[in-house]
């Protein structure tokens, strides 16, 4: 049992906001900050529950309007869920936040909570990104160290390996510039990347945008903008033609790449997270190529390479990994969905367009990559298939196997480009992006519509997906969907032809559909 006083006393100093019916959603509780103090309180119960199967018990707890029916939930959630209160393992639970204003009054919201939950204890990490707190959760619960130099530590000595097992004949660039600029969304990841920077002193980085001082998180700036208005964001233009240029989000778990394009007005070359998922796909499947050889096969050895992607996935960049000979699975929007997948794998790659995404590496295939690293250095000395193994232990070394993390996924990026010896034009080129259009329509219910197959069929309201189909039928390479955002009151249509005129008119005929 919850022990009744403690909690009664905490959540009274939590009132919940009138008016507002707080949904869980995609992927967490959205609102302004200065509504979320009683929501954050109550993830931090949440947390400190430990649940597995949560987010309806989320949804519910965050709407509870009392002190005595918020207890009521959580005991029957107990009991459902039979969490035993027996002090043998304390929960702990960690905490962090980013830059905002609002950060310091969230972090202590969530502390009350979790410490309303006897046995439950809550460590401050500090200021994070997100993929930092999520690395030192993952770390934490296989018993490693989990501190934020650790995290510093593990991606910069990887990073080094990685670099020291480049091909010496590919060591040299295609006379690009070899600089990297970042925009660091005005957040938090501009400057872990600086200090990320300094423990490397390999690479060529300047960051902009890194800081609240420069500006307004996520505005004009960052991943989201960059991906969705195909524009350079705040602080870059035509001076960067010919840099590689990155743009984290304000939390640093997302990224995509572009290049300004000399005397372009803002427009950019737009390298998204199907194209850095390419990249990544290309030297896994390059590095088990070289493993995979007789001996290997013979041993009944065959690593499983899962790509995941989802609808919003430029059809292009399906076609050009399926051309590769790849497993292409698809999910619906969302990290959960797409992590979830990818972990059936012995390597599954995950990434959405919008740049979210990571490597997940099975254990059984680690201690596999493990045994057979050490018995080639025994044998032949420097093989192709040793660099090729140890090339793999630093790659799941380096990415953020926990949820993906901008600045890890930088450093993949970069070491992968050298190894290659491509520049970002090279590999911009990899494929070309069918033109594309999303956009949205607001409406009365969005759950209203309800699809499948991993969003890409509508199958309510009926006669919906047949009239859709009627129209994509009229375009050449047509493609197009609709989906209810899980993060807005909106419902999303996403249209895809052969010119950018025929995507836009796709988009906005369906849009006229839904309506
Ligand atoms: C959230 C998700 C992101 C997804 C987006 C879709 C996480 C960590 N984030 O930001 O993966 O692409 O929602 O938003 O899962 P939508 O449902 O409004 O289209």
């Amino acid at each position: 049992e919850v022990q009744k006083s403690l909690l009664l006393d905490s959540s009274s100093r939590f009132v919940i906001p009138q008016g507002v019916k707080l949904s869980y959603g995609t992927a967490g509780f959205r609102e302004d900050a200065s509504i979320l103090s009683s929501t954050v309180y109550r993830v931090g119960i949440l947390a400190a529950l430990r649940s597995l199967h949560w987010e309806p018990f989320a949804d519910a707890i965050a709407n509870a309007p009392s002190p005595q029916q918020l207890l009521q939930l959580i005991n029957e959630f107990v009991e459902k869920e039979r969490i035993p209160f027996d002090g043998v393992r304390p929960a702990e639970i960690l905490l962090g936040r980013d830059t905002r204003p609002s950060g310091e009054a969230l972090l202590e919201a969530a502390r009350q909570g979790v410490t309303s939950i006897v046995g439950a204890v809550a460590s401050d990490m500090g200021i994070l990104t997100t993929p930092q707190l999520h690395w030192m959760v993952r770390a934490r619960n296989k018993g490693l160290r989990a501190s934020e130099q650790d995290y510093f530590e593990q991606l910069s000595n990887s990073f080094k390996c990685l670099i020291d097992l480049i091909p010496t004949e590919r060591n040299k660039f295609d006379g690009m510039n070899d600089k990297l600029v970042v925009d660091g969304a005005n957040g938090v990841g501009g400057a872990k990347l600086q200090i990320l920077h300094k423990l490397l002193n390999v690479l060529d980085i300047e960051v902009r945008n890194s800081s609240e001082d420069e500006g307004v998180l996520n505005d004009g700036v960052g991943a989201d903008y960059v991906q969705k208005e195909k524009v350079a964001p705040c602080g870059f233009g035509s001076k960067d033609a010919a840099i590689r240029c990155a743009s984290l989000d304000g939390d640093a778990d997302r990224l995509v790449y572009f290049s300004v394009p000399p005397e372009s007005n803002l427009q950019i070359n737009l390298v998204d997270g199907d194209k850095i998922l390419s990249l990544f796909a290309v030297f896994i499947r390059e590095q088990l190529s070289f493993l995979n050889e007789k001996e290997d096969l013979e041993n009944g050895h065959k690593a499983r390479l899962g790509i995941i992607q989802t609808a919003y996935a430029n059809g292009a960049s399906t076609d050009y990994l399926k051309n590769l000979g790849l497993e292409v699975n698809f999910t619906p929007t969302g990290v959960k969905y797409l992590h979830e997948k990818a972990a059936e794998f012995d390597i599954g790659i995950y990434f959405e367009a919008n740049g979210h995404g990571t490597i997940l590496f099975s254990e059984s295939f680690i201690e596999w990559l493990e045994v057979r690293s050490r018995e080639l250095s025994s044998g032949s000395k420097g093989s192709e298939a040793e660099k090729a193994a140890l090339r793999l232990l630093a790659v799941s070394n380096l990415i953020n196997q926990a949820v993906g993390d901008a600045l890890s996924g930088v450093l993949l990026v970069e070491v992968i480009l050298k190894h290659m010896g491509w520049s970002i034009h090279r590999w911009n080129e990899l494929y070309h992006d069918l033109p594309s259009r999303m956009l949205k329509v607001k409406v009365a219910d969005r759950t209203a519509v309800v699809t499948a197959n991993a969003e890409t069929v509508v199958v309510r309201p009926p006669g919906l997906q047949e009239a859709i189909n009627t129209e994509i039928a009229k375009y050449t390479q047509g493609r197009c969907f609709v989906r209810p955002s899980g993060t807005e009151d909106v419902v999303r249509v996403y249209a895809e032809a052969s010119t950018q005129e025929a995507a836009d008119t796709l988009a906005n005929s369906v849009a006229k559909l839904v309506d």
